[in-house]
């Protein structure tokens, strides 16, 4: 690898800027040292950087490239699009087609709501489930992450634990107070919060799979039991397939664990790539949105004409011969780092559920937050910058997802596995 001149010049301009360099603090590369790395371009499962230096790419833009980045049908798409114009504050036809084409693979969304980004469609999930129920309180888990709304910042996963700031300065002790925690993979956790609070709960918000502590999926009977619960205490279900929606399959983690929750917000794939989240859910309850009733929730590029092209382009194209290579590579992928690891003699425990992995560096099983929060950070970092020397991008920080696109193909994960062989022995001599 290229010493990164140019990234580290461009690094310290941007500073002078943005705040920390950069526009989202998961990238600022904090929790694993160096200089971000800035991207001139990238094409497939490869990134390469302002320096020339190429990498296999397993951000991914944090997830919505499910088909790889800029494949060429999709950026013809996008430019057709926008050759008719870019925007317009007026409705189109676009937003009901891919309305449709979500409700038809996410059934549990007989209505809809585009919106820009996934932390806008939790926050507005959440306000709607308050007026439906005409209660306060929502229970969230610890180390999930549904964007950076004050009601979700209390104990937060993704960056915000990666930063140390999991209970964000800036949250009012109300809102906190408003936001019940429970603990991932534990029903009697919930239970305990819906005991105290037996008419009080508006909703329970949960990642499926979880993804923001890094990947933790849902152990036996959790999701069915959230489910239950809710539907006992007259609170909503709610489910954030930012991350696991049309990844985990393509009605999303609802779809494989046969749980129909009341809401869901939807981001990332969705959008092609583009920014679009969506919630949407049961017909009373959505119909409570404005301006079919009074709960307000509006924006100026909800519905984007380029974003929806892009995220129809992205959703026609989920096969089950693509889940099922995903799959494959992901397990692949999971393997091989997880001897890498045996064979240097690093304790690490890989969790996967199909194309997103994390590989946490830990002896104990992580199974929710504090499991997560028992690993190494240190030696992920010395892992993360041995494999950028030997050109492969993981996420910056420990408590993220990898994420597998249909461009990675088996020689990417060959090479991945071999440079994580010697990018393991760097932390076995490190620790
Ligand atoms: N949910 C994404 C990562 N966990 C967000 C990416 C970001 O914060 O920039």
């Amino acid at each position: 690898m290229r010493t990164p001149v140019r990234s580290r010049q461009l690094f310290a301009r941007a500073r002078q800027i943005l705040p920390g360099g950069v526009d989202s603090p998961v990238r600022a590369f904090q929790a694993v040292g160096g200089t971000p790395l800035f991207i001139r371009r990238a094409a497939g499962a490869t990134i390469v950087d302002v320096d020339g230096n190429r990498f296999i790419d397993y951000v991914m833009s944090w997830g919505p490239l499910i088909h790889g980045h800029a494949p060429p049908g999709l950026v013809r798409a996008a430019a057709a699009t926008a050759r008719l114009g870019t925007s317009f504050g007026a409705p189109t036809a676009l937003e009901h087609e891919l309305g449709e084409r979500v409700r038809a693979l996410v059934p549990s969304m007989a209505r809809v709501r585009f919106v820009s980004s996934g932390t806008e469609a939790a926050i507005s999930a959440v306000r709607l489930a308050r007026a439906f129920t005409g209660r306060d309180r929502i229970v969230k888990f610890a180390g999930c992450y549904h964007g950076h709304g004050d009601a979700f910042l209390v104990k937060a996963g993704s960056g915000a634990t990666t930063l140390g700031v999991p209970t964000s300065p800036g949250v009012t002790r109300a809102v906190a107070a408003d936001t019940l925690l429970a603990r991932y993979n534990d029903l009697d956790s919930v239970r305990a919060l819906f005991d105290a609070q037996p008419a009080g709960i508006a909703a329970i918000i949960v990642e499926p799979i979880a993804g923001n502590m890094g990947v933790v999926p849902p152990a036996g009977q959790f999701l069915a039991g959230l489910r239950s619960l809710a539907m006992q205490h007259g609170a909503l279900l709610i489910f954030d397939e930012v991350i696991s929606g049309f990844r985990a399959a393509a009605g999303g983690a609802q779809a494989v664990f046969g749980i129909a929750p009341d809401l869901t917000c939807l981001g990332k794939i969705i959008g092609g790539g583009f920014p679009v989240g969506a919630y949407g859910g049961r017909a009373d309850v959505m119909e409570m949105v404005a301006p079919a009733g009074p709960v307000y929730q509006a924006g100026t590029l909800s519905g984007n004409p380029v974003a929806m092209t892009a995220g129809l382009w992205a959703l026609k194209r989920l096969t089950g011969r693509l889940y099922r290579d995903l799959a494959r590579r992901g397990a692949m992928l999971a393997a091989g780092l997880a001897d890498a690891a045996r064979a240097a003699g690093v304790p690490v425990q890989v969790n996967a559920f199909g194309s997103v992995l994390t590989p946490f560096f830990t002896s104990s099983p992580v199974r929710d937050y504090d499991s997560a929060l028992t690993a190494n950070t240190g030696a992920y970092a010395t892992f993360f910058r041995g494999m950028l020397a030997r050109g492969i991008y993981p996420p910056p920080s420990q408590f993220e997802a990898w994420f597998l696109s249909a461009a990675h193909t088996d020689r990417d994960i060959a090479r991945t596995i071999e440079a994580a062989h010697a990018a393991m022995k760097d932390v076995a001599r490190a620790i």
